[in-house]
């Protein structure tokens, strides 16, 4: 399933998952050499396979294309990790870095009749990769989002931006949709619109590069609902592209939109302007059976398990989502705090040659890919990063700058452990801390939470502050009662003390508990030698999803009465 609803009623699209040939790769083999020994599915990550359970290195993987007849073609590929190198007809069509975001390969009038793709895949780490590296998170190996195959005959709408807003109580859209024309741009072409009942026509439009038109529009919807955790009413945004004097259209693109505007007002996070408070998780892609490739019906489970906790908010930790994950946010009412990829990276790291290029690509992906879903209030990058240097600050700088320029309707933020040493927390709309008192210090929850404010205070005054990761771990099980740390008690009592200390403070938007699920982390020795069991015990569900105490304790202080 490639989202939670058509995007097309026109286009000619197939998904193309099911099983492909794969074959594992050591040194550089021909094409000709390659030996598919095995049928892994896709999407679906390698580690599944029981030869590959720990496998880290390179693999082929493989599929036949057969079409009927000669059309330009598009293909999607919604993630593969970590990165990949696309061949058709052993042309190489595209080449993409980061698990977490999608890429498109186009190949341009091919002939009907039986095609190879072929897309090599590799997640080793090493200095050719900046943002996977060894981490307390795994990541897998292998196509773990779908692949998308379009047709199309030389005009295809690319993609389309809504930003909703408000002016004297009406609800108006500006839309920006991107066409792709292979040719020569054909005279009449236009775009029409219809969203709940109200129809527009777009017939400007501005060349933005090669073989890229810019259609844009400014509407109103008069009648409208809004978007909101409580009610989240969505509308479908159809959009067909018309050209010449015909009345047929030659494409069309469907995108679900909300209408909701986010702001913020001295220590407020407002949605719509009602004030809200962000109670929730932490979340990793992640599953025993499944690696990062999560089917809709494991998702749609996550999601339950975390709204039935009274919980309101997902902060995608520490990378951009599946987007029927984030259809799934929209559709249930689910804030979201979106992050680019990125988590622990000292200057070091930071200063990597591929570094600046990695995090410009994945943040510019991240923003245009999903900047329509309504349930993302929250940009985050770089968690944990070198923000207490004035090298890390520059590069905060530029990041922060270039989503601001891609999308200024939302909030920035990024989540902090520095505490007063960081150097950044004047660049953010909204100022986050990631802290463990009651697990890594003795500090109890009240006190930080004041020091926080003092921090945030000290850059600028008065802004929203999150506590955006707070927990310890439990092992799923190791019940005492002694209730020392690692008991799934002394978790429950941890959490409940520092949910009870920010439920008392009117300044705070927002709590995020670290993390919703156990999850998988690479191997290793220094620090990572501190996850038992290989991984992070901070969940409170296991990895199975099997509640620990602290979920019911979560669930009796989050439960119904919170708003
Ligand atoms: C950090 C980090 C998380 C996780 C957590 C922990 O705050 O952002 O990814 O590693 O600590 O469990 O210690």
């Amino acid at each position: 399933m490639i989202r939670l609803y058509q995007n097309h009623d026109i286009r000619k699209v197939r998904e193309l998952d099911g099983l492909w040939d794969f074959a594992l790769v050591s040194g550089a083999p021909t094409a000709e050499e390659l030996e598919y020994k095995y049928l892994l599915p896709v999407p679906g990550c390698w580690e599944q396979h029981p030869d590959l359970l720990t496998y880290r290195g390179k693999g082929v993987y493989r599929k036949r294309v057969v079409l009927a007849s000669p059309a330009s073609l598009r293909f999607q590929f919604k993630g593969i990790s970590h990165s990949a190198k696309v061949f058709f007809n052993q042309r190489q069509i595209a080449e993409h870095y980061n698990a977490y975001t999608a890429f498109e390969a186009y190949v341009r009038d091919v002939e009907p009749g039986e095609h190879e793709l072929r897309i090599e895949v590799d997640n080793t780490f090493g200095d050719h990769s900046t943002l996977h590296i060894p981490n307390d998170y795994y990541t897998y190996g292998g196509i773990i989002r779908p692949v998308v195959l379009e047709e199309y005959t030389g005009l295809l709408i690319e993609r389309a931006e809504f930003i909703p807003y408000q002016e004297d109580e009406v609800w108006h859209g500006r839309i920006k949709v991107t066409v792709c024309c292979d040719g020569p741009v054909p005279s009449d072409i236009r775009i029409t619109g219809d969203l709940n009942g109200v129809i527009w026509e777009m017939s400007r439009y501005e060349r933005i590069g090669e073989g890229r038109l810019c259609f844009q529009a400014d509407v109103q919807f008069p009648e409208v609902k809004p978007w909101s955790a409580e009610q989240p009413s969505l509308y479908l945004l159809k959009l067909k592209l018309m050209s010449g004097q015909q009345d047929v259209p030659v494409d069309d693109l469907i995108e679900r939109v909300g209408f909701r505007v986010v702001s913020v007002q001295g220590t407020n996070l407002l949605v719509n302007g009602h004030k809200v408070m962000l109670r929730g998780f932490n979340r990793h892609e992640d599953h025993p059976h499944v690696g990062a490739a999560l089917p809709l019906q494991l998702m749609l489970s996550d999601l339950e398990l975390i709204k039935a906790t009274g919980a309101n908010t997902v902060r995608t930790s520490h990378y951009p989502n599946d987007e029927r994950f984030l259809d799934l946010c929209d559709e249930y009412g689910l804030f979201v705090w979106e992050e680019n990829h990125a988590r622990g990276l000292n200057l070091q790291h930071m200063q990597k040659p591929g570094f600046e290029a990695q995090c410009e690509a994945v943040n510019r992906e991240m923003v245009v890919q999903h900047i329509n879903h309504p349930s993302i209030i929250v940009w985050g990058i770089l968690n944990e990063c070198a923000s207490d240097t004035p090298e890390g600050r520059a590069m905060y700088q530029t990041q922060f700058n270039q989503i601001r320029r891609l999308d200024s309707s939302r909030p920035l933020t990024f989540a902090s452990n520095k505490n007063e040493r960081d150097l950044c927390l004047d660049l953010v709309d909204m100022v986050a801390f990631n802290m463990y008192p009651g697990w890594y210090t003795d500090d109890s929850p009240e006190q930080l939470v004041r020091l926080a404010r003092a921090w945030a205070d000290q850059a600028v005054p008065g802004r929203p502050l999150i506590i955006s990761e707070f927990g310890a771990d439990g092992f799923y099980g190791y019940r005492e009662p002694t209730r020392v740390k690692g008991t799934e008690e002394r978790q429950a009592d941890i959490i409940e003390a520092n949910i009870k200390a920010y439920e008392e403070r009117e300044d705070l938007a927002g709590m995020l508990i670290w993390q919703f699920a156990d999850c998988r982390v690479t191997e290793g020795t220094g620090w990572l030698m501190n996850r038992a069991g290989t991984q992070n015990s901070k969940g409170l569900v296991d990895r199975y999803r099997r509640p620990k105490l602290a979920y019911y304790t979560v669930a009796s202080l989050w439960g119904k009465g919170n708003s």
